[in-house]
């Protein structure tokens, strides 16, 4: 996350003053929804860091920025809970389901891709593609592309197919000994919001009635650009469909990320992995420290 423009000011504004004069509390809460937090949350996390301050004893603007990122750490702590089918140990579910959401663009497929290929190599998994993104011709071609490069086996239907028939073959093949981990990419758009609701629920029902036993995980996946609208794409979704967590991709690109703390907060949405890049490597365990420290603008640099 290259978050010159805000990040530098951040930076500056704590290099202004040596003190932490009262009003430049109230300053910093304009400068975080520069940053793409939610105006409420911004004040109420001002005001947390005045107390902080006073508590204890902060007097500096360097010691009030340090208490700002730790703060940003604890909102994200609040929720995160890590990466699931972790080491392969003794909890490790015999079958794994993760659906994949978001609008068109995002990156699901990309990143169904990504999830496929870090758990193969990394957690001894046997993926299971599922191209349950039936409504645009290109994205079942994309699916079999990436499939076909990582040597990974892809359930598709043709196009304008029910993608939960797409999904209950997945986990046939799964069931059947082809798998254990089902990566199910799914549309972005449909002819109504209503129509690609009534398509998820569908999608659930199969998946509660044919892998009971197993762990199923709802994420949603978003473009870090997006800024607040991020957000309501959250809400939407998860509103529809109850979500787990959130994927964040493009956080190569300029983003702010002030949203993230909005998903922790409002939703207590844990983001689970960010992308940041194009290739199947280009994933990693969402970060709390790392991202927190990115956005207060007290990271190493990049070239670190
Ligand atoms: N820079 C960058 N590009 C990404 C990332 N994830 C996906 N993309 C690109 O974003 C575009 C849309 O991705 P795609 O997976 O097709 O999105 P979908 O419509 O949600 O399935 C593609 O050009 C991807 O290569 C990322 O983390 N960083
Ligand atoms: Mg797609």
């Amino acid at each position: 996350m290259a978050a010159i423009g805000f990040r530098e000011r951040l930076k500056q504004f704590f290099g202004l003053a040596s003190q932490m004069p009262e009003e430049l509390f109230e300053d910093l809460a304009d400068l975080l929804v520069e940053g793409d937090f939610g105006a409420a949350e911004a004040l109420a996390l001002a005001d947390r860091l005045r107390d902080r301050c006073r508590k204890q004893k902060i007097q500096d603007a360097p010691g009030a920025h340090k208490a700002l990122a730790e703060l940003l750490e604890e909102l994200l702590r609040e929720t995160s809970g890590g990466e699931p089918f972790g080491e392969g140990g003794e909890d490790a579910p015999a079958l794994g389901i993760i659906l994949l959401l978001g609008v068109n663009g995002v990156g699901k497929t990309t990143t169904a891709a990504k999830l496929a290929c870090r758990y193969r190599e990394r957690n001894r998994r046997k993926p299971i593609l599922a191209a349950a993104d039936t409504f645009r011709a290109a994205a079942v071609d994309q699916l079999k592309i990436h499939g076909e490069r990582l040597g990974i086996r892809v359930v598709a239907h043709k196009q304008g197919g029910d993608p939960a028939a797409v999904v209950y073959d997945a986990l046939d093949a799964a069931l059947s000994g082809g798998g254990d981990l089902i990566i199910a990419d799914t549309a972005g758009r449909m002819h109504t919001k209503s129509a690609l609701v009534e398509e998820l629920k569908k999608i659930d029902r199969v998946v509660a009635a044919k892998a009971a036993g197993g762990r199923y995980l709802k994420w949603l996946v978003l473009d870090a650009t997006t800024g607040r609208n991020a957000l309501a794409q959250a809400e939407a979704f998860h509103q529809a469909v109850s979500l787990d967590g959130v994927v964040l991709t493009k956080g190569d690109s300029t983003a702010k990320g002030g949203v993230v703390f909005s998903l922790a907060q409002t939703l207590k949405l844990p983001v689970i992995y960010s992308c940041y890049g194009e290739t199947y490597q280009d994933i990693k365990p969402f970060d709390p420290h790392g991202y927190a420290a990115e956005f207060a603008g007290l990271a190493p640099d990049k070239a670190d």
